[in-house]
């Protein structure tokens, strides 16, 4: 099956997407996520200049030396953009490849472990009480795991809680907006609003915290250590990771379980916080890290060390990675849950797919391949907009804060 064409296609259905299309002499398709947020465009002429002239003519079952082709031929390894683009080829030829066996993408990877995919969703609220009031929607909804975020008293934004009745969106503007950042404030918070959230759910629902990496090792280590009675599923990046030894530091303190990658692109961003036990869950995205290919050796890494995946899932991974994921995760042995916000309208229009959400859990679907198609003509409508994440900028002297 030769490569004959490959196709990159920008669209903003309430959102930026980049989407890669292959096709092949055999009539068939694949298709791959490469959206970077806040750098589509960075990955979109990676693509374009760089890879898609090395593809034609190039055998698409040929999964894993194209993998090491692109990964290995262009000298400059890793990094985000690099990352991304070799996720899309990647991503695209395991769903060729499942296409051409009439089989669904799991199937390929071993077969079901399980009968579906643990889910979390996002509560967000302006306040303790709003959050709650979120938790108890969520819960209506059908999910059993919910990532509780609130407002903190004293600062106008905060990241990863909507200002107005909008969903939240982590690419909110033109040019990067500013949040202004307290640690002490937030620090006397967060302990309170899970008082709150577990005193009102109780103790079968399984409650996340997301730190967006904004704490200080000792600082996250006082925060996982106020949690503890309320029993987290996991509190997430709550220290910037590039040292990954400043986990070290918070795990002498804490036995709250901890969650980190998000922004990983390799097996070695994550290396020494696995074979250390200094984390729980891994969170790295199909999309960000390489596809498939390098995702399951990060997944069989952590596996020996008994640390979990819990895949990245907010609504920059387009319905691609999220399909994607939802195969990898009903497959992969050492799977602990799936990240998942809830994508506009518009966009499950442009990208129609065969995963599907029911009672706290989420299934792939049967469809051959990853069972994630894109509409071009809708997606042609929704031009790309610039849009960027905001940056934060601590309260008291307006230093750069961690992000
Ligand atoms: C967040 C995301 O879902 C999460 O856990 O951290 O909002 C993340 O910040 C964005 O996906 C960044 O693009
Ligand atoms: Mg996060």
């Amino acid at each position: 099956m030769k490569i004959t064409s490959a196709r990159v296609i920008v669209c903003c259905p309430g959102r930026n997407f980049v989407t890669l299309k292959i096709e092949t002499d055999q009539g068939l398709t694949g298709l791959g996520d490469a959206t970077l947020n806040g750098r589509e465009l960075a990955v979109v002429s990676y693509l374009n200049d760089h890879v898609i002239p090395c593809l034609i003519g190039r055998d698409a079952h040929r999964i894993e030396d194209t993998w090491q082709y692109l990964y290995r031929g262009a000298y400059w390894r890793r990094g985000p953009v690099t990352m991304c683009a070799i996720a899309a080829v990647d991503t695209a030829l395991w769903d060729l490849k499942a296409k051409a066996a009439g089989l669904p993408l799991y199937q390929l990877l071993g077969g079901a472990s399980r009968d579906r995919v643990l889910a979390y969703t996002h509560a967000n609220g302006r306040d303790i009480t709003h959050t709650v009031e979120e938790v108890h929607r969520q819960r209506e909804l059908g999910y059993v795991a919910i990532r509780a975020q609130s407002g903190v008293p004293g600062l106008d934004k905060v990241y990863g809680v909507a200002t107005g009745p909008q969903p939240y969106e982590p690419a909110d503007a033109d040019l990067p907006s500013e949040h202004s950042w307290s640690t002490e404030k937030y620090l006397r918070h967060v302990p309170q609003l899970f008082d709150a959230v577990r005193s009102a759910v109780g103790p079968d629902v399984h409650l996340l915290h997301d730190v967006h990496h904004l704490l200080t090792p000792i600082e996250a280590a006082q925060l996982a250590k106020d949690l503890e009675p309320f029993r987290l599923f996991w509190l997430e990046d709550p220290t910037p990771a590039e040292n990954q030894e400043g986990f070290r530091l918070i795990r002498q303190h804490s036995t709250t379980p901890l969650a980190v990658g998000e922004v990983f692109n390799t097996v070695w961003d994550c290396k020494t916080l696995i074979e250390n036990q200094w984390i729980d869950y891994i969170r790295t995205a199909i999309v960000h890290a390489g596809g498939i290919t390098h995702l399951r050796r990060i997944a069989d890494l952590a596996a020996l060390y008994q640390v979990r995946t819990g895949c990245h899932g907010a609504t920059d991974m387009s319905p691609i990675t999220l399909g994607t994921s939802l195969h990898f995760d009903l497959w992969v042995p050492n799977c602990g849950i799936q990240e998942h916000m809830r994508h506009t309208e518009e966009t499950d229009a442009v990208f129609p797919h065969a995963y599907r959400f029911e009672d706290g859990y989420m299934h792939p679907g049967e469809t051959p391949g990853h069972g994630v198609e894109i509409d071009e003509a809708l997606a042609a409508r929704y031009p790309y907009r610039r849009a960027y994440l905001p940056v934060n900028r601590l309260q008291h002297d307006g230093t750069l804060w961690h992000w």
